[in-house]
């Protein structure tokens, strides 16, 4: 008797254990190849590389049925660099180094598919799709499926073939969560940081996406936010919820959070800013000059700077610098003032190749970042072509040119 009381009540608290994890949105997603909707999230994955003139000691030992003189390439996914090699048969077959032992002796052939409806690939006439090709990544046993496009022979598109998506209920609305391994190493937990270094363009962390569920399908311009590097939080409407995702992709928890705020003054600079965070995806626009931002490290991505006058409303398309990216750190009730836009600087460089010197031009803006040359009003590319005078010293033209763009 007494045993049963145990159950029961063993029983009773497992059931409402599992009511709490429903109720903070614990879900499981499921794995599914890219059907082409999903273009731009996997697009982080996605990198084009091209053939390898010099032929290493790891291309001797070719598979047996390989058929002639083939095309290899060798790509950087996760830690570790993946041998691919096109045969020259027609269609070309496709070899992988699955196992990642630095050898396609021991590899089976890939044949081809063709682009699926929606697909990116799809307009481009001989473009040949492989796989999803499953390789080891990261751990022992852990592995990333791969979608292999061959452009020709001068270059292919490697990307993730699929990501975990499930479905989730946040405030009575029902969502659709995608997160895709973009680091390539067959984990799905991976969060972003801000990189020390602003310059390294390559985004080492999962992929995440949440929008409406429409169709039961990742609708992806409904996407909160959009595709983006996968935050530790997110806010959906005005409510700001935890992402959790388990390393395997087998569960993602996401939990209503109260983060500590600060406050970003940028002025009444007239720019707009797209930031990449730990707390999601910002864009900032409108005339406030200053936004609540949960703390935290945030690096932009790009910004567009406004201006007004009688002949129209014009704008000029930024990003964050070469050499340097422009970032800053938001702490708990204070504010951070950063300062972006005018005044200009403008700056000409000349290179001189033979006899002949060509000028270019940039435009900085007071953070650092880098503008385009090129002005839109009332969103239509504005033709305001910079003209360059070169005066000697007696002030008299010598040479002048107009600027061509591209
Ligand atoms: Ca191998
Ligand atoms: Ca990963």
């Amino acid at each position: 008797m007494k045993r049963c009381k145990a159950t029961t009540v063993a029983a009773l608290l497992l059931l409402s254990m599992s009511s709490l994890l429903v109720a903070q949105g614990r879900f499981p997603p499921k794995y599914e190849l890219s059907q082409g909707d999903a273009a731009s999230l996997l697009m982080m994955s996605g990198r084009f590389v091209v053939p390898l003139q010099v032929k290493t000691d790891i291309m001797k030992g070719v598979p047996r049925d390989f058929a002639g003189e083939g095309t290899y390439f060798q790509a950087r996914l996760g830690e570790k660099d993946v041998l691919f090699a096109l045969d020259g048969s027609k269609p070309p077959k496709l070899y992988v180094d699955t196992n990642r032992d630095g050898r396609l002796s021991d590899e089976k052939a890939f044949g081809v598919g063709s682009p699926k409806k929606g697909d990116q690939f799809e307009a481009i006439e001989g473009a040949r799709v492989y796989g999803p090709v499953s390789v080891a990544a990261g751990e022992k046993g852990a592995e990333t499926r791969l979608s292999i496009v061959a452009l020709g022979a001068s270059a292919i598109y490697v990307s993730q073939a699929g990501f975990m998506s499930g479905r989730v209920r946040l405030d009575g609305q029902d969502y659709r969560v995608v997160v895709a391994d973009c680091n390539f190493d067959g984990h799905y937990d991976r969060t972003y940081g801000v990189p020390e270094s602003a310059a390294s363009v390559d985004v080492e962390c999962e992929t995440f996406a949440i929008g409406s569920d429409a169709e039961g399908k990742f609708d992806q311009r409904a996407a909160v936010g959009g595709p983006q590097p996968l935050p530790k939080m997110i806010s959906v409407g005005k409510t700001c919820y935890s992402i959790q995702v388990a390393p395997d992709g087998s569960s993602i928890e996401m939990d209503k959070v109260e983060p500590k705020m600060g406050t970003l003054d940028i002025g009444k600079s007239g720019v707009e800013l797209t930031l990449w965070s730990e707390s999601g995806v910002h864009r900032l626009s409108g005339d406030a000059g200053t936004w609540d931002l949960p703390v935290g490290k945030y690096a932009v991505q790009n910004l567009v700077l406004r201006s007004e006058d009688k002949t129209g409303k014009w704008s000029l398309m930024g990003s964050p610098g070469r050499d340097k990216g422009v970032g800053f750190e938001i702490v708990g009730n204070k504010t951070t003032a950063v300062k972006f836009g005018q005044p200009l600087a403008v700056k000409t460089e000349m290179t001189v190749e033979g006899d002949t010197a060509t000028f270019s031009l940039s435009v900085a803006g007071q953070g650092g970042e880098q503008y385009m040359a090129m002005p839109f009003r009332d969103n239509v590319p504005a033709k305001v072509t910079p003209k360059l005078v070169i005066y000697n010293e007696l002030g008299k033209e010598i040479a002048s040119g107009l600027f061509e763009h591209g």
